[in-house]
This record gives structure tokens, C-alpha cells and sequence, in this order.
């Protein structure tokens, strides 16, 4: 089943939108009894009517906002919230949708006690038509299920046990990825509106002439609904290309496919930052959608950047230009909202990125949400989109499924986005297991049969000997620990190494390498000379000494970028090797400096006025 429709939720002049943020009601269920609400009908009436409510912010992970043993609830918990529709809505030419920006891990709603929908799958956002189960003019109720629990079948994969605890026996999470498994409902919930003949789907694929002067921007549109139907409606679309200042520079009417091609004369093309004084500039694509009797029935509007990207054995381009990705592994993760999306944080991360010179990031280790990869386009950010697949082992038929499923949602939600630039099919999968090479090629190529304009990367872990996934790639990443997991405060074994290492990579596949993450452990405040593990020190000596290595690198012609692992200090399952989670941040988890920052931000703004 492919995934439909899910535009980004916008006002027009024929669509409306309201947010369902805000405080709702919260319960858990009994974790050895997870069925319960479903059985006794939770969904028919108000949640508080039978137990007592936690107030609970929407968006928000639930894990870290109460002061009681919350944070490690296994299994579902539930919310509701009330909220009016108002009767202007009830049009016989309109209809309404509920939109999940994303709730981890999986979700079953309902409205006025009637099911809406059910998704799988955290960090994606699902939608379905309520216009049918709303109250127009009265006061409606939505309920949520949400469960978090892992397992061998889910993407990320995870292992729930039944374990003798004091008070008898217990349920418990385990998995191996080095992240919280936060959960609840994590981004906006929006109903919005659109009128009963709609633009469902718009594609734009876009290019450039040889010396960037001249752009094009190809798109493709499906409409839903009753008029799209009649096969003798003659609908069409007008489509208009605004530049920044709001001055239209191209448009056109589509074909009878809603299809077509807008050149644009003295483009302005999309730049990743610090290769134009003006990165990540977009356009403003408005499309019209009008009967055959020029009726107009919807409108939707669309930021473009117009770039073309290309990728031989050794390089990548944007037009026709060389990259050398400088960026990080990151996190979406904060003290108390968790995984929750809070725009003062992406704004603050964002403005961080730009401070210390960097031009990527991937989005390890699943999907962002979609308000930052608008700010990754606004601001020339290059994204190494990631799907949830962390650790990926005990293939199974079962297991590739979903793990196709979650990159054919992922290039259906980002495939307009300017600022991805590469698909990543994986992180740290297990691929010297038998199995892993025919489970990767069906999903390398399963993600290019979705889309050939990106090149595919995983970030492998395995040693490169061993590995057998790498044919199906495009672009190498690999993840290497020198001086931390391997030879631990051995900063005399960093250099070297890692050439090595990058140089084997290189010779078995002949691909372009890039080192996907490497860092080390740091107190913030922790201060030791001569170099000590977890010290500030420390983590700026792996900085220069991985330098070293990426100097030596980048002459060969094939390397193409590195990536420091962490943004920002992060929150992880409970474990002896972790301080209040990963402390490989070069940020602390509230966002200030630590001594690498400034180091780091030298060569990053090096490299970034060297190219
Ligand atoms: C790598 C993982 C990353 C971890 C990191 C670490 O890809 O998710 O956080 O190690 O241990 O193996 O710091």
C-alpha cells in the first residue's frame, strides 16, 4: 500500500487550517494488561470520565514531563482532547482531514468514538477524511492510542521481556540503538480543509542548463475528488513561479496529465550555504487548479529550490559544481518535551549550524520533522535524510517490508525538498550477516525505483572486509570510534587509522566515502592536561587528529565529506557508559559551546571559503 496525498498542511484562498496543539488528557494503561482500553471502549466516551487525567502538552514525548516512573512505560498509553468544528465547515463542496505531523510508535485514532485511522511507524505523518465523523457547529472529541513497544518487526527494531522484578514480574524495552525511545505525540495535529475536487499530490523534479543560467522546474500533479472522476472534466492548473521579492518569472498551463515543464530565464539557483552570498534561495511555485469551465476549485502554494544534483565514482555536484559535506549526526531531542517538535529549539539549532559553518546534516536516526526540513531549504542546509531503520538485524521478509515501507513514506513526505541531497537506507545495519546483501539490494533499489535523482547512502558500522551492502550503494558513509570504542584514549592512533580505514572503503567499492561519525564523550566543564577521556580537552585532541586524517583525505579525490557525532548532547536508555544520556555533543543538550565548538567552527568556516 503507497502512501497518498499527506501536502504539507497550508492556508489558501480555498483552504483553512487549525491546530489541535495544546493541553490534552492523558492516561496509561496497566502494562501488563495493554489491551485493556480497547476492550472496555476508551474511545467511547472522555477519558476522564473512568480515571483520573494527567495533563499531557501536544506536541511533546510524554517520557519526561511527570516526576513518576512514566519515562519507562512499555506499551499504550491514551489521550483525548475536545474541540469545536465550526459550522461554517459543514459545506456540501468541502472536505476536512486530521493530520499527524507524527506519534511514535504507533497510532490509532478516533473521532466522536468512531476510528479514523491507524499508522505504524514513528517520525511520519498520517491523515485521513473525517469530514463524515465531525460534529459541525458542536463540540467533537478526538482520542489517541499510542504504543511504544519494539520489537523484532518494528522499524527500529527493539525486544520486549517479561522479567522477575520486587514487586513480581515486569515488562521491559530493550534495543540496541543509543537513543531514548521516546514516545507519544511528537508533532502538530492539524485539521485542515480542502474543497471536495483538490490538488491531492504535486511532484517537482527541477535542473539546470550548463552554465546554471537557465532553470526548470518539471511537476507533476493529482487531483482527488469528485470532479477529477467525471472523465469527461476537462480540469487543468495554472501554474506561477514567484521570485523573493514576489515578482512572477515564469508560468504556464499545465497539460491535460496536469503535467509540464516552467523554464525559468536568469535563474537564482538553490546553493547549499557558503557556496552563494544567497544560500538556499527558493521560489514560490502557486498552483491553480480549475474546472473546464475555468471555475477555480483549489489552490496550493509550494517554496522551490531550483538545483540539480549529480554523482559519478568519486564526486557529488550541485550544479555541476564539486561538495564537500562539513556537518554533523544529530538529534531531535531536548530536556523535558523529548522528541516533541518546539520551533525556539530548531531555530536556535539552526542558527547554531550557521555559527559554526556547517552545510549538512543527516538526520540520523529517522525522519525530522517537516518544519525543519522548510528551514534546511530556507537555509542552503544539505540533509542526508535518514529513514528509522537503526541496527538492522534478524532480516526477515517481514522486517524488509516495513523497512520499504518507511523509505516509501519518507521520500513521499521530503522527495520537493531542495535540501535533500541523499537518501540514507540505514544506520550501523548489520551487514556482514548472511542475508544482508540481498536485503539490502531490494531496498537500495526499491528507494530508486522511488527516486533517481538522489543518490543512496547507510552509515555502516561493520568493518568494510566484512561488509556486504556497499554494492548497492551510491556514496559510502562509515562510522568510526578511533580513540573511543576502539583504543580508548589512544589519541596516537586516530590519523592513520582512519585514512585506512576511508582508503579501504574506497578501494573495495570504488564510491565516494564520506566518514558519517566519529567523536568522543565530553563533560562539559571537565578539564584535563595532558588529554583525558571525557574531557574538553579531549574531544578537541580526536577533532584535530581526525582533521589530520580528512586533510590527508581529501587530496585522494573521493572523499567527500565528514560528519562529527553529536550536534548536541543527547538522551539515551540507562547504561553505565552514559553520564544523563551521549555526551559526544559538540553543543551541550541546552545549546551552548563546549571547546570543541570553536575549533570545529574554524575549519568548517575554512573549508566552507576554500570551495
Ligand atoms: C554509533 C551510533 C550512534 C551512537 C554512537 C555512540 O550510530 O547512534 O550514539 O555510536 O555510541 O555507533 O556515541
Amino acid at each position: 500500500q503507497t502512501t497518498r496525498g499527506m501536502l504539507y498542511p497550508r492556508e489558501s484562498e480555498t483552504r483553512e487550517v487549525r491546530s489541535l496543539d495544546g493541553i490534552w488528557n492523558f492516561v496509561r494503561s496497566d502494562q501488563k494488561n495493554p489491551t485493556q482500553g480497547i476492550r472496555d471502549q476508551w474511545y467511547a466516551e472522555d477519558l476522564s470520565k473512568n480515571q483520573p487525567i494527567i495533563p499531557m502538552p501536544v506536541p511533546a514525548s510524554y517520557n519526561d514531563i511527570t516526576t513518576d516512573d512514566l519515562r519507562d512505560h512499555v506499551g499504550t498509553v491514551w489521550y483525548d482532547r475536545k474541540f469545536f468544528v465550526p459550522r461554517s465547515w459543514a459545506k456540501e463542496q468541502q472536505r476536512v482531514w486530521l493530520r499527524f505531523g507524527s506519534v511514535h510508535y504507533e497510532a490509532y485514532v478516533w473521532v466522536n468514538g468512531q476510528q479514523a485511522m491507524k499508522h505504524e511507524m514513528g517520525h511520519l505523518p498520517f491523515e485521513a477524511e473525517v469530514t463524515h465523523l465531525l460534529k459541525y457547529g458542536e463540540e467533537n472529541r478526538i482520542t489517541v492510542m499510542c504504543d511504544n513497544a519494539l520489537i523484532q518487526t518494528t522499524v527500529p527494531q527493539g525486544k520486549i521481556t517479561e522479567v522477575p522484578n520486587d514487586d513480581g514480574v515486569t515488562i521491559v524495552q530493550s534495543y540496541t540503538f543509543d537513543f531514548f525511545n521516546y514516545a507519544g505525540i511528537h508533532r502538530s495535529v492539524h485539521l485542515y480543509t480542502t474543497p471536495k475536487t483538490f490538488i491531492e499530490e504535486v511532484e517537482i523534479q527541477t535542473k539546470l542548463n550548463d552554465d546554471n543560467s537557465v532553470g526548470y522546474v518539471t511537476y507533476s500533479i493529482n487531483v482527488n475528488g469528485s470532479a477529477a472522476n467525471e472523465a469527461d472534466n476537462n480540469l487543468y492548473a495554472r501554474i506561477q513561479l514567484y521570485n523573493k521579492q514576489g515578482v512572477m518569472v515564469a508560468n504556464a498551463t499545465s497539460d491535460s496529465q496536469l503535467g509540464g515543464t516552467l523554464k525559468v530565464d536568469k535563474v537564482k539557483p538553490w546553493w547549499p550555504y557558503l557556496m552563494d552570498p544567497e544560500p538556499g534561495y527558493l521560489y514560490e511555485m502557486e498552483i491553480k487548479l480549475h474546472a473546464a469551465n475555468e471555475e477555480l476549485l483549489d489552490v496550493y502554494r509550494l517554496q522551490v529550490g531550483i538545483r540539480q544534483l549529480s554523482w559519478n565514482n568519486a564526486q557529488f555536484l550541485i550544479n555541476g559544481k564539486q561538495v564537500y559535506f562539513r556537518g554533523f549526526g544529530r538529534h531531535e531531542d531536548s530536556d523535558i518535551r523529548g522528541k516533541g517538535l518546539d520551533n525556539a529549539l530548531m531555530t536556535r539549532d539552526f542558527n547554531l549550524l550557521k555559527w559554526i559553518g556547517a552545510n549538512a546534516y543527516r538526520t540520523s536516526h529517522y525522519p525530522y520533522s517537516e518544519e525543519s526540513m522548510q528551514f534546511a531549504d530556507r537555509h542552503g542546509i544539505m540533509i542526508i535524510d535518514e529513514c528509522p531503520s537503526v541496527d538492522t538485524e534478524n532480516f526477515s521478509q517481514e522486517l524488509l517490508d516495513k523497512h520499504k515501507s518507511s523509505l516509501e513514506q519518507l521520500v513521499h513526505r521530503d522527495r520537493n525538498h531542495a535540501s535533500v541531497v541523499m537518501w540514507s537506507i540505514a544506520n550501523e545495519p548489520r551487514t556482514r550477516e548472511t542475508n544482508a546483501g540481498t536485503y539490502f539490494q531490494f531496498v537500495a533499489n526499491y528507494t530508486r525505483s522511488l527516486d533517481k535523482t538522489r543518490p543512496i547512502t547507510a552509515a555502516i558500522a561493520q568493518p568494510h572486509t566484512e561488509d556486504k551492502a556497499g554494492n548497492s550503494l551510491d556514496i559510502i558513509s562509515f562510522n568510526r570510534y578511533n580513540a573511543w570504542y576502539s583504543n580508548p584514549g589512544r589519541l596516537d592512533m586516530v590519523t592513520q587509522r582512519v585514512i585506512d580505514e576511508a582508503s579501504g572503503w574506497y578501494k573495495k567499492y570504488n564510491k565516494p566515502v564520506i566518514m558519517a561519525e566519529y567523536g568522543a564523550d565530553t563533560m562539559d566543564g571537565l578539564h584535563m592536561q595532558p588529554a583525558y577521556v571525557w574531557s574538553e580537552e579531549f574531544q578537541s585532541e580526536v577533532f584535530s587528529r581526525h582533521f589530520r586524517a580528512f586533510d590527508v583525505l581529501r587530496r585522494k579525490g573521493w572523499f567527500i565529506g565528514e560528519f562529527v557525532w553529536n550536534f548536541a548532547d543527547f538522551k539515551t536508555a540507562q547504561s553505565y557508559t552514559r553520564v544523563g544520556g551521549n555526551k559526544k555533543g559538540v553543543f551541550t543538550r541546552a545549546r551552548q559551546p563546549k571547546a570543541a565548538a570553536h575549533l570545529l567552527r574554524k575549519r568548517y568556516f575554512a573549508l566552507g571559503r576554500e570551495l
